[in-house]
């Protein structure tokens, strides 16, 4: 058994969780928050059986679309931080960012 964790688009989250329940997949979501934009996205928690993996990845890459979005808040000025590289003004987003994680255990009381 495998456990997915995947972080999408709030955008893109409901569309992927009719996806999910449609194919019979459980999955948890949880609101989350990117580090870098810090804006919201939504953190997908699926324990599924090995087979049934790629299905689900194959449905997180079918909907996610990929965006650019702005950086907001730099501390310093765009074009310019510490040790001279270059701060982006908008970086590209997404699709999805997919995690696969080997299960020891998994009970249901
Ligand atoms: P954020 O951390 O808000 O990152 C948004 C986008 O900003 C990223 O898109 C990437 O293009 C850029 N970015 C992130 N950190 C950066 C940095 N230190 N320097 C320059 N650009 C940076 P994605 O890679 O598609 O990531 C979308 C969201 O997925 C992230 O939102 C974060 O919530 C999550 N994520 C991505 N990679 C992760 C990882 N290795 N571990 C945990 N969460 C991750």
């Amino acid at each position: 058994m495998k456990l997915i964790m995947a972080i999408v688009n709030n955008d893109d989250g409901p569309m992927i969780t009719a996806q999910l329940n449609k194919k019979g997949v459980y999955t948890t979501k949880i609101a989350s928050t990117g580090g870098f934009l810090s804006a919201g996205n939504m953190t997908f928690i699926s324990g599924v059986e090995d087979e049934k993996v790629d299905e689900v990845i194959e449905i997180i890459k079918a909907y996610s679309r990929k965006r650019t979005q702005p950086v907001p808040n730099l501390d310093v000025p765009v074009g310019q931080i510490a040790g001279g590289a270059v701060a982006p003004a908008e970086v590209l987003v997404g699709g999805g960012t997919i995690f696969v994680l080997n299960v020891e255990s998994f009970t249901r009381v």
